[in-house]
């Protein structure tokens, strides 16, 4: 008999959540119940995206000098037109915009910061493949009242009150931790509602899958080849790992934090800081997934530990499985000690 699924939207879970935690302001779930709406926005253009005109490049770059694809920038202006009147934030940043984003003079000042990705893995939009929102939320280090800083944006990872991503995939799904356990919620298109469908995602101590893009393979540190060689040696001859990379992270980890394994972006001789930001895509990311009972690491430490310098700074990231994380951060580090040998 399988388990009858509690009747939950995303705003009473987080109002229980709340009601937990008697020093909970019921603040975080408004700010919350908002990151929802925009979803639902940013949901239903993604869904159509190849109907109407709004694929191909707006022939504008990104901060990143990336082409940028015009669902891109209307992720990112829905979800600044959606939380930046409610009164919840002090500041925001974007992977889109360079600098901060003020919150308008004619809206109330909050003290919550706001850091997204709005629309990741968005050069796979014209091929369908599952793309997604991150976002990450900290309370603001600076004065109350006055506009939020960069020095609010540069928090370590560990200060995170909130973070989650936004799949837009077969579902769209909102996955979110607030530091109490992470949930899926599913977006019912006739009820317009995120109903609970993943309550206390925890994810396998050990898992069978690796994703990383092989053909960066020449450029690796040794450690990194050593291990993947290791996957895919004779030790697993009768139970071999499986490779899954589809290039779009938020699909990529939330296919692994639900079946186990590990993602993988790695500092390499091209990239010494690998691809991903640490701001908005690997920090919410290894929130998510510690607080699913994985590890989030750089391959010689801890993510949320990083104290970040620069918005936009990137970071080596080992994400996923407990067991496979301290693995390969064993094969990383014995193959450091060897060099100095
Ligand atoms: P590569 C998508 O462009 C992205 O930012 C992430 O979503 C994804 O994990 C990564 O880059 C893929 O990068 O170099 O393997 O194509």
């Amino acid at each position: 008999m399988t388990k009858k699924r509690r009747f939950m939207t995303l705003n009473r879970h987080i109002q229980e959540g709340e009601r937990m935690h008697p020093e909970a302001t019921g603040e975080l779930s408004e700010l919350l119940h908002q990151l929802g709406l925009a979803a639902k926005a940013i949901s239903m253009e993604v869904n159509k995206a190849g109907l109407v005109d709004i694929l191909g490049f707006t022939g504008d770059e990104n901060v990143h000098g990336e082409q940028v694809k015009k669902l891109d920038m209307f992720a990112h202006d829905i979800l600044i037109r959606a939380m930046d009147h409610g009164g919840h934030f002090c500041v925001m940043a974007s992977e889109e915009e360079e600098n901060i984003i003020h919150i308008p003079k004619k809206h109330r000042i909050g003290k919550y910061v706001l850091l997204f990705d709005p629309l990741d893995g968005s050069s796979n939009i014209d091929a369908n493949v599952s793309i997604g929102t991150i976002f990450s939320i900290y309370k603001r280090v600076t004065p109350h009242g006055d506009p939020g800083t960069l020095e609010d944006c540069l928090q370590a990872g560990n200060q995170q009150v909130a973070a989650g991503y936004i799949i837009y995939g077969s579902s769209t799904m909102m996955v979110y931790t607030a530091g109490h356990g992470v949930h899926g919620f599913t977006l019912d298109p006739q009820f317009g509602e995120f109903l609970l469908s993943h309550e206390d995602i925890r994810t396998p101590d050990k898992g069978r899958i690796y994703s990383i893009n092989e053909g960066n393979y020449l450029h690796w540190r040794q450690g990194l080849k050593n291990y993947i060689k290791y996957l895919q040696s004779d030790e697993f001859a009768t139970k071999p790992y499986k490779a899954r990379y589809i290039g779009s992270m938020v699909a990529d980890v939330h296919r692994n934090l639900l079946y186990g394994g590990l993602f993988i972006y790695p500092a390499d001789k091209r990239n010494p800081q690998g691809k991903l930001r640490l701001q908005y895509e690997c920090n919410p990311m290894a929130f998510i997934v510690e607080q699913a009972g994985g590890l989030a690491s750089t391959g010689f430490g801890r993510i949320l530990d990083i104290k970040p310098e620069e918005l936009h700074q990137k970071s080596p990231i080992y994400l996923g499985s407990k067991e496979d994380v301290l693995l390969v951060e064993k094969f990383l580090k014995e193959a450091e000690d060897d060099k100095h040998d």
